[in-house]
Formats: structure tokens, C-alpha cells, sequence
């Protein structure tokens, strides 16, 4: 029977966490990907899921216990332990496959797979909504104190942790007291303060504290036939984020061309005489340093909302959205203002294959200013990309195409890349991302700007 270490893996910029909760014991049966336990730190608290599925067969760790990255969680046992789809962070050597048997029965592995942080908004961007901030040590501003585990118990049975009072150390919310919350809105001797204002004002159904009628329920097996498929755990959290984003952002988009036709004859030029450095100059690399440019002209884009007053940052950490088979991650390339070109292109690539192997740290997706959505590889005119909160825009890009443009006496065929901006019209008005978008057009058409 084999078995399986799982070890604490990277977790950022966080020394020494201390395990606040228990999330299994030894006898449970957990799949790949399942949170074992929840660590704490003085800024955010994070689930360590397991890499590997398998019986738990040991727990190394207690209630208090302080833990850093490759400190020992437990050890699984099972036959074929079967690994996650895509383990985030290093697993030396391979499980062994459910297919063949295991040649070493003692064979003790260590594996790690990404932990899900709930890290302030700006640090992790697609982990902030579905597990939101607080501060271990302090009252919460806004926020119940409860760690991930519980927040995501409520939310499936539709608590609202901030109406539950916590019996926990320093009045954190517990599992029990979601559980007695629930039994007591249910008994009728307790009502959320959604079904109190719904009953005063008459309305009914789900959605109610938006005013929204239910959400649709279908029999899909009724009109064909059907197969139901869990969520990536990616595609959870993000979802949870872009949903936050759009509804709480009041999002514009501005849709512009810019002419890149001598742009992408220097990209192409300048690959061709650097082929053997191995490094491949992208337009994504162009647009990031065009976006910094414009940023520093307009600096409301770089900038965060803080309650009635702007965070304007001096910084220009410019995240770029992956397509990756798990879900859509955002990497950040930091002070991109500070680099040139090529090694722009160099960081993005191997960011970009980071989050397709599912290795990204924390550290590489936290503290992005503004970000960029580039579908320009995979085709398209315009899109609407949602906001990263607690960003203020959003560049969208699509493929370019050879178009007829009027030169004021002929069409000429120009090479022009569709741009979709989008921004919060809390912090920016439409005339100030009118003009952001054609400077951003005036660079990608003749970087010699930059330097202005
Ligand atoms: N117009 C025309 N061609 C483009 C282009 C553009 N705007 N941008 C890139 N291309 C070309 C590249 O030149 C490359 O062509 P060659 O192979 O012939 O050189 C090809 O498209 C593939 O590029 P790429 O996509 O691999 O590289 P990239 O630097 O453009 O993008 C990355 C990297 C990580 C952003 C991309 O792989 C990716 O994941 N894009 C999807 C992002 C996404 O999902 N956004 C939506 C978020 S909302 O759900």
C-alpha cells in the first residue's frame, strides 16, 4: 500500500503560519484538491488542500501548531493514490498510477498542491471574493471572522456570516454556530435580515436580497441526455471574484484600433535577428510597456478605490490573464516600468507555463496595478473584460487584422488591433478613457512617443 506525505507547500511571503483548523482525521477518505487544513497568518488565512488523494493515515499536526512551506500535513495511504489534475507547486516523484501496481510498497512520497489563500483583495486577485480577507488578531472592519472553511459551509447553505454571532476565540465563527444560526432560522425562532426586509416589503423566492427572482431550475435530463462535472477549484474561486467585480463595479468599456503595422514589422524584425537567444518578443511585452506609459500620463488608471479617497500607486505591476486548463489565472509581471522588452517577454512566458502547470506562487499573482486580457493569439474583434477589483481598468486586446484605412487621400492596408478598455466610472470618466485609449493608439503607433 502506498503512501503519500503532503507537506505545507509554497506559501508566499509568509514564514511561520499556525494551523487554526482541522479540516480531516486519520480514517477520512479525501480526494485530490480537498483542504486538509487552515492556516493563519498576522495578514490572511489559507486552506492547504491535498495533492493526492488517499486515506488519511496520520495527522502531523495539531490545533496551534506552527507550520512553514514543507512542514508535514499528514500521511496518505491507499492503493494507486491518484494525484490532482495539476498539482500547484513541486511533487519530486510521481504517484504511482492507479493502472499499474505500485513496484515499491513502502515508497514514502512528498507532494504539495496549491493552497487557496484568503489574502487582502489586492493580493491574491482570484482568491479574494470567494474567501474574503480578515485579520486574525484584530475586529474585522466589515468582515465576520471565520476561516475559510466556515465561510464556505455558510455559503452553501446561504448563511449570512455577518448577521452570526461567534462562540470561537476571539469571536471567531464556528461550523456549530453556522449549523445553530441555520436550526434557528428554520425553526422560525431566528430570521435573516434579508427575509425580515423581504417579508416587510411582501416580496418571496431566491435572490432576495438583490430583489431578484429565483434563478432558474431545470430538469435538463428531461430534454436530453446529461453528465454533471464539478467546478475547477480555480474556476470556483475566480467565479466568485468575477462575479463580486461585476455587479459591485459600475464598468464601462471603450472600444478603439490601434495602428500596429510598423510595431509588428519591428517585432518580427527584431525576432529574426535575437532567434538564437531563444527569448520571443511578444506584442503582449509591447503593450505592457505602452500601458505603462499611458498609466504614467493618466495615473486614476493605476490607481484603487479607499473608501472616498484613491490610492494612487507609483508602482506599474501589470497582470496579464492566462488561459490555463484548470481556469483563468493572472500572473504579474512586477515593475514592468523598470524592464525592457525582452525580459518582459522572457517573464511572461515563463509566468504564462507556470500557470498552465499550475506552479504559480501567491507571490507571482499578487499586486498587480492594472491588467491586461489578451485574446490577440486566439482570434476575436472586441470584448468586455471585467474589472480585477481592486484595480480601476481593465485592457482587453483582440487579434489584429489588415484593414482599409483612409490616409486622407487613399484606403491603405494598416495592420490594426482591436482595444477594449475597461473602467470603473466611480474613478474615471469617459473622457479620460477616450483619451487614455488613443494615447495608448498614439504609442502602439509609433513607440518613439515613450520617450516624449
Ligand atoms: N494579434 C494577432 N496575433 C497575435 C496577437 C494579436 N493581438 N497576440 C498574439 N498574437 C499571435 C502571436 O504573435 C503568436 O503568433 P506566432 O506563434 O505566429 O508568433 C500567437 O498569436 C500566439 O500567441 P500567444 O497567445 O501564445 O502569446 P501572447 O503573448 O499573445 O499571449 C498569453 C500569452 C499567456 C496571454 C496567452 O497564451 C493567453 O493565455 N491568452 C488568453 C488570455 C485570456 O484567456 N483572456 C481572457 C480573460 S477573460 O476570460
Amino acid at each position: 500500500m502506498a503512501q503519500i506525505e503532503i507537506q505545507v507547500p509554497d506559501i508566499g511571503d509568509f514564514d511561520e503560519v499556525t494551523v487554526i483548523e482541522l479540516m480531516v482525521k486519520i480514517g477520512d477518505t479525501v480526494k485530490a484538491e480537498q483542504s486538509l487544513i487552515t492556516v493563519e497568518s498576522d495578514k490572511a488565512s489559507m486552506e492547504i488542500p491535498s495533492s493526492h488523494a488517499g486515506v488519511v493515515k496520520e495527522l502531523k499536526v495539531k490545533l496551534g501548531d506552527k507550520v512553514k512551506q514543507g512542514s508535514l500535513v499528514v500521511i496518505l495511504e491507499g492503493e494507486g493514490v491518484g494525484a490532482a489534475t495539476a498539482p500547484a507547486a513541486a511533487a519530486p516523484a510521481p504517484a504511482p498510477s492507479a493502472s499499474a501496481p505500485n513496484p515499491a510498497p513502502a515508497l514514502v512520497e512528498s507532494a504539495q498542491a496549491a493552497p487557496v489563500f484568503v489574502a487582502p483583495a489586492a493580493v491574491v486577485p482570484v482568491a479574494a471574493a470567494a474567501v474574503p480577507a480578515h485579520s486574525p488578531t484584530t475586529a474585522p472592519v466589515g468582515l465576520p471572522h471565520a476561516s475559510p472553511s466556515v465561510r464556505k459551509y455558510a455559503r452553501e447553505l446561504g448563511v449570512p456570516l455577518n448577521e452570526v454571532k461567534g462562540s470561537g476565540l476571539k469571536g471567531r465563527i464556528t461550523d456549530a454556530d453556522v449549523q445553530a444560526f441555520t436550526r434557528a432560522v428554520m425553526s422560525g425562532a431566528a430570521q435573516t435580515q434579508a427575509a425580515a426586509a423581504q417579508n416587510k416589503a411582501g416580496g418571496g423566492g431566491d435572490g432576495a436580497a438583490l430583489g431578484l427572482i429565483p434563478w432558474p431550475k431545470v430538469d435538463f435530463a428531461k430534454f436530453g441526455p446529461i453528465e454533471r462535472k464539478e467546478l475547477s477549484r480555480i474556476k470556483k474561486i475566480s467565479g466568485a471574484n468575477l462575479l463580486r467585480n461585476a455587479i459591485m463595479i459600475p464598468a464601462v468599456t471603450n472600444h478603439d484600433d490601434a495602428d500596429i503595422t510598423d510595431l509588428e514589422a519591428f517585432r518580427v524584425s527584431t525576432n529574426k535577428e535575437n532567434e538564437k537567444s531563444g527569448i520571443k518578443v511578444t506584442m503582449l511585452a509591447f503593450l505592457i510597456k505602452a500601458c505603462v506609459a499611458a498609466l504614467k500620463k493618466f495615473p486614476e488608471f493605476n490607481s484603487s478605490l479607499d473608501g472616498d479617497a484613491l490610492i494612487y500607486k507609483q508602482f506599474y505591476h501589470i497582470g496579464f490573464a492566462a488561459d490555463t486548463p484548470n481556469g483563468l489565472m493572472v500572473p504579474v509581471i512586477k515593475d514592468a516600468d523598470k524592464k525592457g522588452i525582452f525580459q518582459i517577454s522572457q517573464e511572461m512566458g515563463e509566468l504564462a507555463k507556470k500557470a498552465r502547470d499550475g506552479k504559480l506562487s501567491p507571490a507571482e499573482m499578487s499586486g498587480a496595478s492594472f491588467t491586461i486580457s489578451s485574446l490577440g493569439g486566439i482570434g476575436g474583434r472586441y470584448f468586455t473584460p471585467i474589472i480585477n477589483a481592486p484595480e480601476v481598468a481593465i485592457l482587453g486586446v483582440c487579434k489584429s487584422q489588415m484593414e482599409p484605412v483612409w490616409d486622407g487621400k487613399a484606403f491603405v492596408p494598416r495592420l490594426m488591433l482591436p482595444l477594449s478598455l475597461t473602467w470603473d466610472h466611480r474613478v474615471i470618466d469617459g473622457a479620460a478613457a477616450a483619451r487614455f485609449n488613443v494615447y495608448l493608439g498614439q504609442i502602439l503607433g509609433d513607440f518613439r512617443r515613450v520617450l516624449l
